[in-house]
């Protein structure tokens, strides 16, 4: 993107967040970045529901990006929640399929016993077909006004000698989801083995959340096409006004070369968050063509901050050589806002602006030689 479209964009968003804001001392400054600190760490639960093996644990390590889960392992009764993402506010419940338990367990207990109320989205995952309690249970969920995203797991294994995937496909969805629970619910086809329709399943969930929920999501799944990143680097916009803030406040240190006052470990956590949630690291990163590395050796150093660390020293001489000028010339502005620590605010905010611009650069690079290595 155009580099003074970019910078048009993240003026008019600090603008119009400014405008939210009324502060001129450094404790409100505080304020406001605990208030940005607890929309962060608003929890995200999601439950996965499904029979032993379909394939729950492989598709959530697909949509967080690494593995958390363990894949294969024996098949329980139990409810597992795997948190991760920021502050660990995601959760990924695992849900034993409702058929698997005790023929004493009602419905409603099973209900109970795992707050389906409490989700906020809610993915019933099979790979064959659902089993007749299953059914029955989410007929019941659906009529309750639960919200079902359904998932055809191992899609790449979806084979038949006289049909093809597209015939498969319709008449799955015609017989297993829209004959049983009605026309109006999702199903999406996905495999965590190819990773086909992980986007797709990626914007159903988005669709059931609200807006800060589906920032948060953005922020932390992983990206599997560019419209995700570009949504991903919007909602990033609201890490780097918290640590702007945090930055700008009482943890600010005065640094004589820079002339400001400025939260450096902060920063860091900054660019390190960043790097982590648009999936930058060592071994993504080598998969990049040489060609595709000139591209990006513009964001050279802040790659290095984001995959080998960083220490106070690089951070500074970052911030000095690089970062001082810009953030002199744009927020000057801020200074009767946020008071003297205005150019501490200016320093991260830019800083982070910076980071995010090149992280979705590099993902999308890497993104597509993901691609272009699975097609060869
Ligand atoms: N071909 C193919 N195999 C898959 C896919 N996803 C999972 N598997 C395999 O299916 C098996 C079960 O996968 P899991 O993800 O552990 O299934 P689960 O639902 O978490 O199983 P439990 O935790 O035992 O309930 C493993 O051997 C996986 O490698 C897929 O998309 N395609
Ligand atoms: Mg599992």
């Amino acid at each position: 993107m155009a580099k003074d479209k970019v910078e048009r964009r993240w003026n008019k968003e600090l603008d119009h967040y400014l405008k939210s804001v009324e502060t001129n001392s450094s404790v409100a400054v505080d304020v406001i970045a605990q208030k940005l600190e607890a929309d962060l760490n608003s929890p995200l639960k999601i439950g996965f529901f499904g029979s032993p093996g379909c394939g729950k644990s492989a598709l959530m390590d697909t949509l967080i990006g690494e593995q958390k889960t363990d894949t294969g392992v024996t098949p329980g009764t139990n409810v597992t929640t795997h948190t991760w993402g920021e502050n660990d506010s995601i959760m990924f419940v695992d849900l034993p399929g409702y058929g698997g338990l005790d023929e004493e367990h009602t419905v409603s207990e099973y209900w109970e016993n795992f707050e389906i109320d409490s989700f906020d989205a809610l993915l019933c995952c099979f790979e064959t077909k659902l089993n007749q309690d299953d059914e029955n249970f989410f007929k019941e969920a659906i009529a309750e006004g639960i919200q079902v995203i359904f998932v055809r797991t191992k899609t790449d294994t979806l084979h038949d000698e006289e049909k093809s995937k597209r015939e498969l496909k319709r008449d799955i969805r015609q017989h297993l989801i829209y004959d049983v629970f009605g026309d109006d619910n999702v199903l999406v086809f996905t495999s965590a083995r190819t990773k086909l329709g992980i986007d797709k399943l990626n914007f159903a969930i988005i669709d059931h959340l609200d807006t800060d929920k589906k920032a948060k999501y953005y922020r932390n799944a992983k990206a599997y096409s560019d419209l995700f990143l570009e949504e991903k680097a919007k909602a990033a916009h609201r890490v780097v006004m918290y640590y702007s803030f945090i930055s700008a406040g009482s943890g600010a240190v005065p640094v004589p070369f820079l002339g400001a006052a400025i939260d450096i470990p902060a920063v860091m956590r900054m660019t390190n968050q960043i790097g982590r949630q648009f999936g930058i690291t060592e071994r993504r990163l080598r998969q990049l063509t040489s060609e595709q590395e000139d591209k990006l050796r513009m964001y050279e150093q802040l790659i290095r901050f984001m995959v080998k660390g960083s220490n106070q020293k690089i951070m500074t001489n970052w911030l000095s050589n690089n970062a001082a000028k810009e953030a002199t010339k744009n927020f000057s502005k801020l200074v009767p806002i946020v008071g003297g620590a205005g150019l501490g605010f200016g320093l991260t905010y830019y800083t982070g602006r910076e980071a995010i611009e090149g992280c979705r650069e590099i993902a999308s690079e890497i993104l597509e030689a993901e691609i272009h290595k699975k097609r060869s």
